[in-house]
């Protein structure tokens, strides 16, 4: 198999995507939705009335901001606040804010894979917030932690929001909480957000919204393997398919196939497709409380406290290592 392009990304992007539509059960990774046309689909996604998690947890951060600040002091200062795909930043705005005003000694290291993302908080959140200190790093999650320990020995305050947790398998989850602790030391906090089982109704209207914003964003990854990597999907003999299984807490999308077809991708042997066959495409994974404290003890941390919203949808937890 010989990948299209030379430079690194592509030819992971490109190994990936042919891996998964070579398997038994086609399957793409949902990683790679947010390219530029994904980023705004998702944007619109956070903004449509069916999904509530963005809802969910802006609330928290702006009803219970003082509350989660003191949680967040309270380990001692000073300390390193470092945002796992910080994004905009527009939530754990209000948080660097009431930090600032009762003047704790912290320095916010926003993590994420992009480096525009990165130029962006470093330029843009010193002038917002007068006086924050602010190293952004641009990378891998766990490799840019592992540089953050290099940088200051000040105690670890770790957020990951926004229900992230949720686009791997609960295995993968487990493996990621025991990584996160393997990286911090006794005494480091973090904040997760996870997004709690609730009306099954709800949760499937979330991820087969109304003005077919989802379906896009799931057709737009085949957009940009066309594009990106010369394949010939036709995009309107797919059908999007969301589900949800409220035993399980599995919420899954799939793209699923209107006729047979054949796909080509340079370098690689024709991939077919039966009618009705299907590519998964994403997971949203939904929690119980008791599973979330189960994550917690199996990875050697400690649950202090959590902070839901009104409804109790959502919850941003806190364990200490
Ligand atoms: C980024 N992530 C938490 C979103 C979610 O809810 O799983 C991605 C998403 N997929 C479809 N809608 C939103």
């Amino acid at each position: 198999m010989k990948p299209p392009r030379t430079d690194s990304f592509k030819t992971q992007f490109y190994e990936d995507v042919v891996a998964g539509l070579r398997a038994s059960t086609k399957h793409l990774d949902a990683k790679y939705f947010y390219d530029a046309e994904g980023d705004k689909l998702f944007q619109q996604i956070m903004n449509c009335k069916e999904y509530y998690l963005t809802n969910c947890e802006m609330e928290i951060f702006t009803h219970q901001t003082k509350a989660i600040a003191d949680v967040v002091i309270s380990g001692g200062q000073p300390f390193d606040l470092i945002e796992l795909g910080a994004g905009d930043a527009t939530k754990s705005i209000h948080l660097l804010k009431n930090l600032l005003a009762q003047k704790a000694d912290f320095t916010y290291l926003p993590i994420d894979i992009s480096g525009h993302v990165i130029a962006m908080l470093n330029a843009t959140l010193p002038v917002t917030l007068p006086g924050l200190k602010i190293q952004g790093l641009q990378g891998e999650y766990f490799q840019m932690l592992k540089k953050a320990a290099t940088l200051s020995n000040h105690r670890k305050v770790v957020l990951f929001m926004g229900a992230n947790i949720g686009n791997m398998p609960v295995k993968d989850a487990q493996a990621f909480c025991e990584e996160l602790r393997y990286h911090l030391n006794p005494g480091d906090m973090v904040l997760i957000g996870f997004d709690l089982k609730k009306n099954p109704e709800t949760i499937l209207a979330a991820y087969n919204d109304s003005q077919g914003i989802t379906k896009a964003f799931n057709l737009n990854l085949l957009t940009r393997i066309n594009r990106e990597l010369g394949a010939d999907f036709n995009v309107d003999q797919f059908h999007h398919y969301a589900t949800y299984d409220p035993e399980t807490g599995a919420c899954k999308s799939y793209l699923v196939s209107l006729k047979q077809q054949d796909i080509h991708l340079p370098d690689t042997e024709v991939i077919r497709f039966d009618k009705d066959e299907y590519i998964w495409m994403e997971i949203s994974q939904k929690y119980t409380r008791e599973q979330i404290a189960g994550f917690a003890k199996r990875s050697g941390f400690r649950s202090v406290t959590d902070f839901s919203d009104s409804k109790d949808w959502f919850v941003d937890t806190v364990w200490v290592a």
